[in-house]
């Protein structure tokens, strides 16, 4: 049975991963947080590790001895930029400590997921490509454009097994993401849910990529099980499902909840959102290792409200 140490098993992503690697694959797993852990973990092992700790990382690798990592333990847009300092340490000191154990730990794979964030706003808006020349203008970015290198640099260095996928904005029900710019898709669904109204900090005009998480998870689970001689980027690949403004969505919830309002308030996110690419190009996802989704915006909607009712 292979061993699979989880980081920031208590995020938006770690709650799911931990489904679905509890359903598809015949492994040991180690979840890590932290905070305690939250009721996803269940009975799987759980330990506190801040990923910032050297020390600690290397202690939970030796006592553990993984054969893969998921390295979620992340800083996200808008929480960066109220802590910019911690965003550097998390995404990036946290990121060196997690690659440097797993060369020295001998770990056979490596997950790391990337993100929209690490496009600028001189990235073409539509398709964005993997390569680009953008600088990224919040600390999440920059943090997450230097972590993608680092994939690439232990991958050729020390021949590591790191893989990466560049996430658009995830929805989901069961764990509230609160710590990004994405995250008001998943609130206004939520509220919709509900049946209360929804005051919304981005403009109703403006266009992001995103993916419902289903798709997002069955896509990680595919891509690292893919032969690694398929496998033609070391930085990150890009995947999305949907273009939609905050109007669109909106609209979208209409057909399921037609009484639900919305109004709009931007506030400092606006910026961020202005920042990222509308779309990405995904040519290269299929191509490697045949990305493909299940999910539409309606059916993403019509799945989110079932679930939180
Ligand atoms: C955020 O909004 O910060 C994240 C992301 C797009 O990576 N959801």
């Amino acid at each position: 049975m292979i061993k699979i140490l989880i980081t920031g098993s208590n995020g938006q992503v770690g709650a799911e991963l931990i489904r679905i690697i509890k359903s598809s694959i015949d492994a040991e797993i180690l979840c890590t947080d932290i905070t305690s852990k939250n009721k996803e973990v269940g009975d799987l092992q759980f330990e506190y590790l801040d990923v910032k700790s050297k020390e600690l990382t290397e202690k939970i690798f030796e006592k553990f001895k993984p054969d893969q990592v998921y390295h979620l333990a992340s800083i996200l847009s808008a929480s960066g930029e109220k802590d910019p300092y911690l965003a550097y340490s998390v995404n990036l000191t946290g990121t060196m400590n997690i690659l440097n154990a797993c060369v020295k730990y001998n770990v056979s794979k490596v997950f790391i997921p990337s993100t929209i964030g690490v496009y600028g706003p001189e990235a073409p808006k539509e398709n964005a490509p993997i390569r680009h020349s953008s600088i990224p203008t919040t600390m999440y970015g920059i943090t997450k454009a230097a972590a993608e290198m680092l994939c690439q640099y232990y991958y050729e260095k020390f021949n590591l097994d790191v893989r990466s996928l560049r996430y658009p904005g995830l929805i989901s029900y069961r764990v509230p993401p609160m710590a990004g710019t994405t995250d008001y898709a998943v609130d206004m669904i939520r509220h919709a849910a509900r049946n209360s109204s929804y005051q919304c900090y981005l403009e109703k005009d403006t266009p992001l990529p995103m993916m419902y998480m289903q798709d997002a998870m069955e896509s990680t689970i595919k891509f690292m099980h893919t032969d690694p001689s398929k496998l033609t980027v070391r930085t990150a690949y890009n995947v999305m499902s949907y273009t939609f403004t905050p109007d669109e969505l909106y609209q979208a919830i209409l057909e399921f909840k037609p009484n639900f309002k919305v109004d709009y308030q931007p506030d400092f996110r606006q910026k961020i959102a202005e920042s990222w690419p509308h779309s990405l190009d995904i040519t290269k996802s299929k191509e490697d290792w045949g990305f493909s989704i299940r999910f539409d915006l309606r059916k993403t909607v019509e799945d989110m409200i079932e679930n939180l009712q």
